[in-house]
Formats: structure tokens, sequence, C-alpha cells
């Protein structure tokens, strides 16, 4: 497959500016970039559904730039529904960082940023250079001012896709980057700048912009009840991101394994036949994991993840540490228990039996287990071996029921 066929194939291309950028796809080295604004330190899961176009790009040769937006950031890209808070500029400096960082660690790729060659242009030569290449009806044109013409738009947003513009001019004659890759609301920005170079240097240099990846409703890829899934491990776990992942839609999933992953058309095409006859299996739904969160967190936290996972299906919890079984029973009520008590005193100590008959009857009845083993022993007294990693006790009571007692 070509570069082009794989990325149609793959459903990331929405539209071109020219037809001409697929044969350059094809057959040239191109420079491209990819920009983001600093509105936040760390980028979330939808973001890096968007930049891993730019490593799908990168191996077939062609070179990435990262623009982070250290001065659009100051401005504010128009939403269609409202226009921005002023973000103050130590908060926008402060999560340049963050993202230049991010940027480098998952992608590895250039960081240039825009500040530097906009911040010394005084608003004389603004107007002079660049305001006397826009027409003011071609900028009211653009669907994301129309969209704000009831709402209202101030003149600093709307001046934004000429500050996006004079970007790619500057990066076209700079590191002759003839690229601009985005998601589709970033179509607009990308022709101004397309405009600009056509009017002022007579050069053609192209777009291209990828669906915005969503569900069957329309619900951005990594948005759960409005919480954002974040990049950074530390915001956003390795097990939070499994356990999002394995339940996403059935419908979506293969979608979702061409444009997030590097998996083969050929893989991929195996994993719908799995997915058709045993969906049960979530095989296409274990696979999306394990491709994601080992790029993005490495191949230890995607086992970690898979072994919390498993643990609450087996009851087996000994192979994880203090900290990993807090997480997975992060909202569970947590009894103290001492070393020396008898099982059924512990059962109704954490919630487990009512009574001491209920609780007789749970463990005659092979219901009951500690930590994964089965108890039956109607005199078992908990000892100092039953807390994992010298703290927590879990008990489980038949399939799905889970009690956790900390040593006290
Ligand atoms: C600025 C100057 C340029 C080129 C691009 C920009 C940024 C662009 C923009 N992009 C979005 C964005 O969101 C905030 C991220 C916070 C971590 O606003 N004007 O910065 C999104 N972008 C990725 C995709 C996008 C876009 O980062 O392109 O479509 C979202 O998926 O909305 O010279």
């Amino acid at each position: 497959m070509t570069c082009y066929e794989d990325l149609k194939w793959r459903g990331l291309i929405q539209d071109i500016s020219d037809e001409k950028l697929i044969d350059k796809l094809n057959n040239e080295k191109l420079t491209f970039y990819i920009g983001t604004d600093p509105t936040a330190d760390s980028m979330h899961i939808g973001h890096y559904s968007s930049f891993l176009i730019s490593k799908r790009l990168a191996k077939y040769g062609h070179r990435p730039l990262l623009l982070v937006g250290g001065a659009t950031g100051l401005i504010g890209d128009p939403k269609p529904t409202a226009e921005r808070p002023m973000i103050s500029k130590e908060e926008v400096e402060h999560n340049f960082k963050g993202l230049k960082k991010q940027a480098e660690e998952i992608f590895g790729f250039e960081v240039v940023n825009n500040y530097d060659w906009t911040k010394d242009i005084n608003v004389i030569d603004f107007l002079r250079d660049y305001g006397k290449y826009f027409n003011v009806g071609y900028m009211l044109g653009k669907d994301k001012v129309r969209s704000r013409m009831e709402s209202g738009i101030t003149y600093a947003e709307f001046s934004y896709m000429i500050l996006q513009a004079l970007d790619f001019m500057y990066l076209y004659e700079h590191y002759n980057c003839e690229l601009q890759v985005a998601g589709s609301d970033q179509w607009g920005n990308i022709t101004s700048g397309i405009e600009l170079v056509r009017k002022k240097l007579g050069k053609e240099i192209y777009g291209m912009v990828m669906p915005l990846v969503t569900d069957s409703n329309g619900v951005k890829f990594g948005k759960t009840e409005g919480n954002a899934l974040w990049l950074d491990k530390n915001k956003t776990s390795s097990y939070q991101l499994y356990q999002y992942l394995i339940n996403l839609e059935d419908s979506m999933i293969i979608s979702y394994l061409k444009m997030l992953t590097f998996l083969s058309k050929e893989e991929i095409e195996e994993l719908e036949k799995k997915n058709k006859e045993h969906p049960e299996l979530r095989e296409a739904h274990k696979a999306l994991a394990k491709e994601i969160i080992t790029d993005l967190h490495g191949e230890e936290c995607y086992k970690k993840a898979v072994m919390m996972s498993e643990a609450l299906f087996t009851g087996k919890f000994s192979e994880l540490d203090k900290s990993e079984i807090e997480e997975l029973f992060k909202d569970y009520e947590k009894e103290k228990v001492a070393v020396g008590t008898n099982i059924l005193d512990l059962l109704i100590n954490i919630k487990a039996a009512s009574s001491k008959r209920e609780a007789r009857e749970f463990v005659t009845g092979n219901a009951i287990s500690i930590n994964g083993d089965k108890v039956t022993d109607l005199e078992y007294i908990i000892n100092d071996k039953d807390f994992i990693d010298g703290t927590y006790i879990i008990i489980r009571r038949g399939k799905k029921n889970y009690y956790i007692g900390m040593k006290g």
C-alpha cells in the first residue's frame, strides 16, 4: 500500500487541499507540521489520536514538526460556542513546558514555538505584512467565525486565523514545511495559511485534515462522563486506560484499531474476523488496549494493567502490590482487621455477612475466599500472612462481591 492508500484505508483522510498532495505523499519526503495550543499542561487521549497521524507519516519518511503555540495560546482559537477565557501568560508558559516535554517523550519530534517568531512583530508590520492579505469577507466566511456571529467574537479571536496562517508561512520559509496536518476543525485555519502563501509568495503548500475520532453517538474519543483521559500516567493510570479501552463500543472497535494503532491491514482483518466469530473474547479490544498502552506507558505498565484487570475476575491478588490494590479498590471502605480474628467475625466486621449464622453459611457453602484462596474452615484465624504487602486483606464472597480490610 502507498502512504496515501494506507491513510485512506484507516479512515484518516477527511479532506486534502489539492489532489497533487497524493503524489507528494507517495513519492516525496515532505516536511509537515501539526500544531497544538498550550491550553492545558497535559494532552489527553483525544489529542493522541490526532497526533498519531504524524507518527504514521514519519514512518513513511516524512519529517514531522510539532508546533506548540506559545503565541496562539495567548489569544485562543475561536470555539464554535463562546469566547475562551483569557489564560495568564504564566499559565501558558507552564502549560507550554508540560506539553513540550510530553510531545518530546511520547512522539520524539522536533518542537517549535510560534512565540519565537511572533513576539517581535509590531502592530504596524503585522497589519501591512499579513493583515493586508486577508479580506474581511473571506474571514467572515470561515465556519468558526460564522458560528460566532450570534454569540459574538472579539477582534482578538477573529485574528487568530492570521496568526496560524503566518506560522505556516514561517515554517514553509524556514523549514521548507509544505504540509499542515490536523483534525477537521482546523480546516479554516489551514486554508488561511495556504491562501497567504499563495498570495504573498506565489507558492503552493498543502493541508490535510482527519475526522475527529468519535463513538457512534458523536462523543469524542477519550471522553468519559466529562472526564478526560490524560496521557500523563500520573493523571490517568494504565489500569484506568485499560478499563476505558476494553469497554469501548463493539461496533467501533475495528475503526479504532485502524486509526489508533500501527497494526497492519492483515492483522486488523484477522481481528475483525475473530471479533465477528467470538465477540465475547474481546480480542480486538485487547489488541487495541495493548497497542495504545504500550505505546504511551510502555510494556511493563501494560502488563500490570492486564494483571490488575484479571485479578478482579480470577480473585488472585498475590502478584499485586499495595499501591495496585489501593488503585483497584480505591472506592471501597477499608475496615480495620486484627491478626487473630476468627473468619466469622471477620466477615461480619467487613460487612460481608450480617450475622454469625449467615457467615457460617457462606463459609460452609464454599462462597468465601481470602486473597483468592478458598476458606472452608469455620475455625480459620486470620494471620500475618493473610495481609498482602503487610497491609491489605481481600475477601471475595461469591463471584463478584469484594470486601477489603486493612491490618490494624
Ligand atoms: C496553533 C498554531 C498553528 C497550528 C495549530 C495551532 C493549534 C490549533 C488548535 N488545535 C487544537 C488544540 O487543542 C488544545 C490542546 C490542548 C492540549 O487549536 N489552532 O490545540 C487541537 N489540536 C489537535 C487537532 C485538533 C485540534 O491540538 O488538530 O483537531 C483536535 O483533535 O482541535 O500554527
